[in-house]
């Protein structure tokens, strides 16, 4: 009986505190529209990942090899992958995308569908395997391995006829069993092959191959389905770059979207697939003696034209004809890497306290100190019938800042289409520093210097209630716009 009355106690007290909370079982947004899978928020979360265009045009000096380059061309004198991983890892890079095969057909494993391999070559006798150390040494570094693998072959003798579309699943397949791969790159490059004739891809097939050997592979080409071409080679997505696409009636290469549909995505597209930026850190793809490298301020604005706008940033670093990164290009991605590191030291908003104009069901699972934490789960959300709100970051004393950092929760889909960031001059009024469009995994304002004690982030627009989980602020002195 005194138990009973005291468990009732209990009851009563808890629920009462549970109300003044306003904490009783809030439930979190429906997913809203295309979400992505695991491995593609786990994919986004990587940032910036290394690209290596290395084969016979490393050796022959040209961007596309005609495919009748002779297999003992190839021949790296001092090949050593741990020292691209090294350079990878200095960079900030967090995974690898090699070139095991490109337009020329030649492949850097002894691929058993193919004579023309490393295995033809004279380098080390023919028993060199170039995807096998890359694999080794990827593992070796805690770096995530991923493979281009061009379905364009302009030398094998069977590209142009149906029984290729075996061939080129067969390629995959052995090269799939050098180990797990973050991403699989295809290439919608359709030209003639050796006997003039172009192939018709069998996209459903290739793809499903890797969905079944690969499970966790995220596939890139033109229309995903794991992420697409931005649409451009600049380093460019587009400051409204919605990570959702309609690939109904589309297709890798020819049968793309628009360069442009590309870099922005389409508001409400069926299907989640987010765009990846591209670009080398030279002119070219692969490695020319009379190309260098890109300076520090020109990756930087790379940075902040496809991270700070909702996409990954694939920098292509090639190797040289020793099989190694060139000492310059390592040494401009280690400082990169510092000036980015420099750039976002110091998130101004630690010393900031935030409210907003709308928490959902009032409950402190969704409150705006979310925003400021670095816990990726949690986030603000506002009620569901809630689609314009803002939050007030204040300041006991005034800070200085240029950019702002923002970022929506994407396991529960991309939401915001408006928004604009203001703050507070001294006499109290509000001046505008910013506006956008979309926001995505992660969305980067540069913004004019100013010094405030109060910043407004206001969402003007949003499909379903919005879902922030980060906000940031810095103040870069490193960067000047190009
Ligand atoms: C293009 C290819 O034709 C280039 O050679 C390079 O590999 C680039 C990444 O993709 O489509």
């Amino acid at each position: 009986m005194q138990m009973c009355r005291l468990k009732l106690l209990a009851a009563i007290v808890l629920s009462t505190f549970v109300a003044a909370c306003g904490d009783a079982e809030v439930a979190p947004p429906e997913p809203f529209g295309a979400v992505p899978t695991e491995a593609q928020v786990a994919w986004q979360r990587m940032e910036v990942n290394m690209f290596c265009h290395f084969g016979p045009n490393t050796f022959t000096d040209v961007e596309w090899g005609d495919g009748t380059e002779s297999e003992s061309l190839f021949a790296p004198t001092d090949l050593d992958c741990r020292q691209w991983m090294a350079a990878a890892e200095a960079g900030g890079m967090k995974g690898v995308i090699i070139t095991a095969k490109h337009h020329d057909g030649f492949c850097l494993w002894p691929n058993p569908e193919s004579q023309h391999t490393v295995r033809e070559s004279a380098w080390r006798d023919g028993k060199g395997d170039v995807l096998a150390e890359f694999f080794a040494a990827a593992e070796t570094a805690g770096l995530k391995a991923g493979i281009y693998i061009s379905p364009w072959d302009r030398h094998a003798p069977d590209y142009g006829t149906e029984a290729y579309n075996a061939t080129f699943c067969k390629t995959l397949e052995s090269a799939y069993t050098y180990g797990p791969i973050f991403e699989q790159w295809f290439d919608g490059a359709n030209g003639e092959g050796p006997n003039g004739k172009h192939q018709v891809y069998d996209w459903p097939r290739f793809n499903a191959t890797v969905a079944r050997l690969q499970p966790a592979a995220v596939i890139f080409s033109d229309v995903g389905p794991g992420c697409r071409w931005v649409g451009n080679e600049e380093g460019r997505a587009g400051e409204t770059c919605w990570s959702t696409l309609k690939v109904e009636g589309f297709a890798p290469g020819a049968g793309a979207p628009s360069q442009d549909t590309l870099t922005h995505g389409n508001r409400c597209g069926a299907c989640w697939v987010p765009a990846e930026t591209d670009v080398s850190i030279r002119p070219g793809w692969f490695w020319h003696a009379d190309e260098h490298p890109k300076t520090v301020q020109q990756l930087l604005d790379i940075y902040y034209t496809s991270v700070g706008r909702n996409s990954l940033l694939l920098l292509n670093v090639p190797p040289d004809r020793r099989g190694l990164i060139p000492t310059e290009d390592s040494l401009r991605l280690a400082e990169f890497r510092a000036a980015l590191e420099t750039i976002f030291a110091d998130d101004l908003t630690r010393l900031a306290t935030v409210s907003a104009t709308n928490t959902r069901g009032r409950s402190k699972a969704y409150r705006p100190e979310h925003l400021l934490d670095t816990t990726y789960n949690t986030y603000w959300a506002t009620d569901d019938t809630v689609l314009t709100a803002s939050v007030v970051l204040r300041f006991k004393k005034a800070v200085t800042l240029n950019r702002v950092v923002l970022q929506e929760y994407i396991p529960l889909g991309q939401r915001v289409a408006k928004f604009h960031v203001d703050y507070q001059n001294a006499d109290g009024s509000w001046q505008m520093l910013a506006t956008g469009t979309t926001i995505g995994y992660k969305r980067i304002l540069l913004t004019p210097t100013v010094t405030t004690r109060n910043l407004r982030i206001s969402i003007d627009e949003a499909l379903a209630c919005p879902v922030l989980n980060r906000v940031a602020l810095y103040y870069d002195t490193v960067y000047q716009s190009l």
